[in-house]
C-alpha cells in the first residue's frame, strides 16, 4: 500500500490519506467475538463518563486508559444534561459528547456508546430529565406510546448527532457498539407483559436507527436477535449469551463500587478484580468493560439517590482526580498484556476444560500452531500445585495463571509485579490577606469571607397556597433541591394538644433532609439514609398565644436512579405533620400550606460571582455554625498543575462553586456506620460491595475535587450554601501528590510481562524484575528510602527488613535506579548474593522521585 502510494502524484497521496482516516470499519459478531472488518477481536474496554470530568481532563483520562491496554472506551449518554427543557438540545463544554468520541478516537481508541436513554449510573433521575415525569399519560420503561415516542425521539437525535459527526465505525468513526435500554432484564417482571413488549420495541426501534454497528442490551437474557445480551456483575464468567451466534460480552465489570453519604468507603482488591477478569477470559469471553476505569465526580447536582456522595471515585484504576491508582492500574494493564498475548489463540478456537482437581480448572485454546491455556484455582482459601501437560503449577488461592504458549506462566492473577503509587493530599499553607493586600504565605491566599442570610420560610412573591401536604418532586420538578412548607394557626391557651405552653410536633417525611423552624427558630433537623430515605421526626415545642408559625425545609440528596418504577419514588413531607398533648392533637396535614420552590439566594444567583449583590455583607464577625447562610470568599489558585480539592472539614452539608460552577454538594459531617470494616481486605473469595470497606466511623466524604479548568490565575470566587451550620475558616486547600514509588516482587513470580512481549517467541524465562517508574513526566528517582531482599515485610510508606535480609540492597538498588526516570532490578540471588539458601526471598523497594 505505502509502496503503491509512492508511486502515486502529491495530490492523490493526500486523497488516499484521508480516505483512509475515515475508512469504514465493518463491525459483525460471530459466537466467539465482535467480528471487526472480518478479524475477531478480544477486547478490552473501560467507562470513562464523559460529564463526571472536564473537557481538559479528557485526553489525559483517555491516554491513561490506553496505556493501562484498553481498546474501548465506553460512556453513558445522559440525557437529563442533553435536554434540559424539551426540545432545548445542549451539546456543549461537559456535555460535547461528540468532542469526546473524537477524543477517544484521537488515541486510537475505540466506543461503545450506551445510549439506554435510561442509564441508571448513580445518576439523578437514572438520567431522565425531570420534565419527562410530567406529559401526560406517560409511564415510564414500559409500553407507553408518550414515552416511548419520547424515547425515540431522544435515541433518534444522539444517533443523528453521531452520525452527522461521522462518528460510528460505519462510518469511519471509533464507535463499534451502542447499547440501547439498561439492566431492564433485573426489573422487567414488575412492568409484566407491557414490559416485555416494550423491550422488543426498544430493541427493533434501535435496529431501525442504521448505525451499522451492533447494538447490545445488558442483563436482558432475553433480549430479541441481532442485538447481543451481555452480562453486568462482579464476575461473569458463568454467564452464556441467549444465541450461540452471539459473543459473551460482559459490560460493566464492577471495579469497585459507589459511596453514599452516611456510608463507608468501598473498595476491591486488584488481585480479586483481576482474577474475574482472567477467568472471563478463561471462560470463553472476549469483551469486557470495567465499571468504571475512571468514575470521575458527580458535579453539580447530577448525583443520583437518594444519597449519593459527589465522589464518583468506583475505586478505579484511575481515581476520582485523573491519577493512575497503583497497583491497581499496573497490575491490571499487566493482565490486559497477557491476555493479548493469547489473543491469537482465543479467536482461533473454543476454550477445552479439564479438570485439575477440585476447585482447580484449565482451559486450553488450541488451533494448528497456537495454544494458549488458562489455569485457574477457584478455591477461595488453599494454594493448590497442580499438573499440567506433564508439568507442576503453582496457583495461589483464588488466582488464574495464564500462558500463551500452554507452556510458561507470563502472569498469575494474584502475584502483582508492578509498582505501587501513594497519592497523598497535600495541604496547603494559607494565610488570609491583609486588608492592604499582602500575605505571608505564597502558596494559598484567601480573603476574609463575606455571608448572605437565607431566610426562614417564604420570601417569593411567587409561592402558592394549597390545603395539604404536596409530594416535593412533583411540586418542584428538581429545579431546586430545596421545598419549603409553611403554614400557622393561632393559639388561644387552652388547646387540648398543649400541655403548658408545649406541644409534641410530629412530622412525617418522605426524605431525603428536613429542618423545622417554629416561629422562626430552628426546632431540628434530620435525614433520612441511603437504605430508607424515611424521616419521622417528633420534639416537644414550644408555642405562643395567638399566631404561631411553623415552617419546615425539605431538601432532596439526588433522586432515585434505580428499580422498577423508581421514577415514581417520591420526596418531601407528605405527612403526618401533627401537634399532640395529653388531651387531644391538632393534625396539620389538612391545613392550608404555603410553597416555595427553591432558596431565595439561588434566585438571586448568589453563587455566581459576577452577578453582585447587596444582601452580601463584608466582615470579620460572619455568623458561624449557624444554618441557612450562603459564604465566599476569594483565593487564589494553586500552582502547578497537580489535581485541586477542598477540604469541608469543619462545614455541615451545603453546595459549593468555584467562580460559578457548582463544584457539587458537600456533607462532611454525614459518618459512616461504626462496624463494617476491614483493616485488610482478603481478596481471596468472592467478592461483594459491603466486603471491603474502609473509613467506617469518618465523614463519607471530607474531600471535594475542584477541576483544574474551574479556576483561573489569580483570584477565584468560592461561594458556599450551608444549610445545617459550620464554619468556613476550617476549610482547607489540598493538592493531589503522588509520593513514594514502591514495588516488592518475589523470585517466585513469573518473569516481568514485557521481557515476555519482547522475547514473544522464544517465551523464555528470564527471571522476575522489580521496576520502579517515576509518576510524573521529567522526575527522576532522587533516593531509595528502603530496600530489602530477603523476607520484607510491611506495605509502601512501612517496609521493614525481615530475618533473612541481604547487607547489598540498598546500594545495588541504589546504583541502578537513582538519577533516572525508571529502572529494573533482577529479583535474584545472583544479583544480591544469597541470604538464606532454601528460603523463597523477595525484593521490596520504596523510593522518591523528584
Ligand atoms: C462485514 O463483515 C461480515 C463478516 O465478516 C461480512 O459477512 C460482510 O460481507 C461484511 N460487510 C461489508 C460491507 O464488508
Ligand atoms: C405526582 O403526581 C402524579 C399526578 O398527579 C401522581 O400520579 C403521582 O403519584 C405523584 N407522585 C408522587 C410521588 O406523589
Ligand atoms: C408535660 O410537660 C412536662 C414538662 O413540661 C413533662 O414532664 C410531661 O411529661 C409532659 N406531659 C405529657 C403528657 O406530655
Ligand atoms: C451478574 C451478577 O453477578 N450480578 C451481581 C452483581 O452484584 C450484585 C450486588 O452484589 C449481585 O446482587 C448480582 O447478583
Amino acid at each position: 500500500m505505502a509502496a503503491t502510494a509512492l508511486l502515486l502524484p502529491a495530490a492523490a497521496v493526500l486523497l488516499l490519506c484521508l480516505a483512509s482516516g475515515s475508512r469504514a470499519t465493518n463491525v459483525t459478531y460471530d459466537h466467539r467475538a465482535l467480528v471487526i472488518d472480518g478479524v475477531r477481536r478480544v477486547l478490552v474496554s473501560g467507562s470513562i463518563h464523559y460529564p463526571r470530568s472536564t473537557p481538559d481532563m479528557w485526553p489525559g483520562l483517555i491516554q491513561k486508559a490506553k496505556d493501562g491496554g484498553l481498546d474501548v472506551i465506553e460512556t453513558y449518554v445522559f440525557w437529563d444534561i442533553h435536554e434540559p427543557v424539551r426540545g432545548q438540545y445542549d451539546f456543549e463544554g461537559r456535555k460535547d459528547l461528540a468532542a469526546f468520541v473524537k477524543a477517544v478516537a484521537d488515541a486510537g481508541l475505540y466506543v461503545h456508546l450506551r445510549i439506554g436513554p435510561y442509564v441508571c449510573a448513580e445518576w439523578n433521575y437514572g438520567g431522565f430529565p425531570l420534565w419527562l415525569h410530567f406529559i401526560p399519560g406517560i409511564k415510564f420503561r414500559t409500553d407507553n406510546e408518550p414515552f416511548k415516542s419520547e424515547m425515540q425521539r431522544f435515541t433518534t437525535k444522539v444517533v443523528d448527532t453521531m452520525k452527522g459527526a461521522g462518528l460510528y465505525a460505519s462510518q469511519g468513526g471509533p464507535i463499534i457498539l451502542s447499547q440501547i435500554e439498561n439492566e431492564y432484564g433485573n426489573v422487567d417482571k414488575a412492568y409484566g407483559a407491557p414490559g416485555k413488549a416494550y423491550m422488543r420495541w426498544a430493541a427493533g426501534m434501535a435496529v431501525s436507527l442504521d448505525t451499522g454497528v451492533p447494538w447490545v442490551m445488558c442483563q436482558q437474557a432475553d433480549a430479541p436477535d441481532p442485538l447481543i445480551n451481555t452480562c453486568n456483575g462482579f464476575y461473569c464468567d458463568q454467564f452464556t449469551p441467549n444465541s450461540a451466534a452471539k459473543p459473551k460480552m460482559w459490560t460493566e465489570n464492577w471495579s469497585g463500587w459507589f459511596l453514599s453519604f452516611g456510608g463507608a468507603v468501598p473498595y476491591r482488591p486488584v488481585e480479586d478484580l483481576a482474577f474475574a477478569v482472567a477467568r472471563f477470559y478463561q471462560r470463553g469471553g472476549t469483551f469486557q468493560n470495567y465499571y468504571m476505569y475512571h468514575g470521575g465526580t458527580n458535579l453539580d447536582r447530577s448525583t443520583g439517590g437518594p444519597f449519593i456522595a459527589t465522589s464518583y471515585d468506583y475505586d478505579a484504576p484511575i481515581d476520582e482526580y485523573g491519577l493512575v491508582r497503583r497497583p491497581k492500574w499496573g497490575h491490571l494493564r499487566d493482565v490486559h498484556k497477557a491476555i493479548k498475548l493469547c489473543e491469537p489463540a482465543l479467536i482461533a478456537t473454543d476454550p477445552s476444560y479439564t479438570s485439575l482437581g477440585q476447585n482447580a480448572e484449565a482451559a486450553v485454546y488450541k488451533a494448528g500452531s497456537v495454544c494458549a491455556a488458562f489455569l485457574a484455582n477457584i478455591d477461595g482459601q488453599s494454594d493448590k500445585t497442580v499438573t499440567f501437560n506433564g508439568k507442576m503449577y503453582n496457583l495461589p488461592a483464588w488466582s488464574v495463571s495464564i500462558l500463551p504458549d500452554c507452556k510458561n506462566v507470563v502472569l498469575n492473577t494474584a502475584q502483582i509485579n508492578s509498582q505501587v503509587t501513594n497519592s497523598e493530599m497535600r495541604y496547603l499553607e494559607s494565610s488570609t490577606i491583609a486588608s492592604d493586600g499582602s500575605f505571608t504565605t505564597p502558596e494559598l491566599a484567601v480573603s476574609g469571607w463575606s455571608y448572605a442570610i437565607e431566610p426562614v420560610g417564604i420570601t417569593k412573591d411567587n409561592a402558592l397556597t394549597k390545603s395539604g401536604l404536596m409530594e416535593q418532586i412533583n411540586t418542584t420538578a428538581d429545579a431546586s433541591d430545596f421545598l419549603w412548607y409553611s403554614t400557622s394557626f393561632t393559639v388561644k391557651g387552652d388547646e387540648p394538644y398543649l400541655n403548658g405552653s408545649q406541644s409534641n410536633l410530629l412530622v412525617n417525611s418522605l426524605g431525603h433532609v428536613l429542618q423545622v423552624y417554629v416561629n422562626g427558630k430552628i426546632a431540628g433537623s434530620a435525614q433520612g439514609s441511603a437504605s430508607s430515605s424515611l424521616i419521622s421526626w417528633q420534639k416537644a415545642v414550644t408555642l405562643v398565644p395567638g399566631m404561631n408559625k411553623i415552617d419546615l425545609l425539605s431538601a432532596t440528596v439526588g433522586l432515585t436512579n434505580y428499580g422498577a418504577f423508581f421514577d415514581l419514588v417520591g420526596a418531601g413531607i407528605t405527612g403526618p405533620v401533627k401537634l399532640s398533648g395529653p388531651s387531644g392533637a391538632l393534625d396539620l396535614s389538612s391545613a392550608q400550606w404555603t410553597y416555595q420552590i427553591g432558596l431565595r439566594g439561588e434566585d438571586l444567583h448568589l453563587y455566581d460571582p459576577s452577578e453582585a449583590s447587596p444582601e452580601w455583607v463584608s466582615s470579620n464577625a460572619y455568623p458561624i455554625n449557624q444554618p441557612l447562610i450562603w459564604y465566599k470568599t476569594k483565593f487564589t489558585a494553586p500552582a502547578g498543575d497537580d489535581p485541586v480539592a477542598i477540604d469541608f472539614t469543619g462545614m455541615g452539608k451545603g453546595e459549593a462553586w468555584v467562580n460559578g460552577q457548582s463544584i457539587g454538594r458537600y456533607w462532611p459531617t454525614n459518618l459512616a456506620p461504626q462496624s463494617g470494616c476491614v483493616n485488610s481486605c482478603n481478596y481471596r473469595g468472592s467478592y461483594s460491595s459491603s466486603k471491603c470497606l474502609k473509613k467506617c466511623g469518618q465523614p463519607s466524604q471530607t474531600l471535594y475535587h475542584v477541576p483544574r479548568s474551574f479556576l483561573q490565575p489569580g483570584s477565584n470566587d468560592l461561594v458556599l450554601f450551608e444549610q445545617f451550620g459550620g464554619d468556613p475558616s476550617k476549610i482547607s486547600f489540598v493538592t493531589r501528590q503522588t509520593g513514594s514509588v514502591c514495588a516488592q516482587v518475589s523470585e517466585a513470580h513469573p518473569a516481568q510481562i514485557d521481557s515476555w512481549i519482547s522475547s514473544q517467541q522464544k517465551m523464555q524465562r528470564s527471571g522476575p524484575e522489580l521496576r520502579l517508574e517515576c509518576p510524573k513526566e521529567g522526575q527522576v528517582i532522587s533516593s531509595i528510602k528502603f530496600a530489602s531482599f530477603g523476607t520484607p515485610s510491611g506495605t509502601c510508606g512501612s517496609y521493614s527488613h525481615g530475618e533473612c535480609s541481604s547487607t547489598q540492597a540498598l546500594s545495588v538498588v541504589q546504583e541502578a535506579c537513582i538519577g533516572v526516570s525508571s529502572c529494573s532490578v533482577p529479583v535474584s540471588s545472583n544479583y544480591f548474593g544469597d541470604p538464606c539458601t532454601g528460603v523463597t526471598k523477595s525484593l521490596a523497594v520504596e523510593a522518591a522521585c523528584s
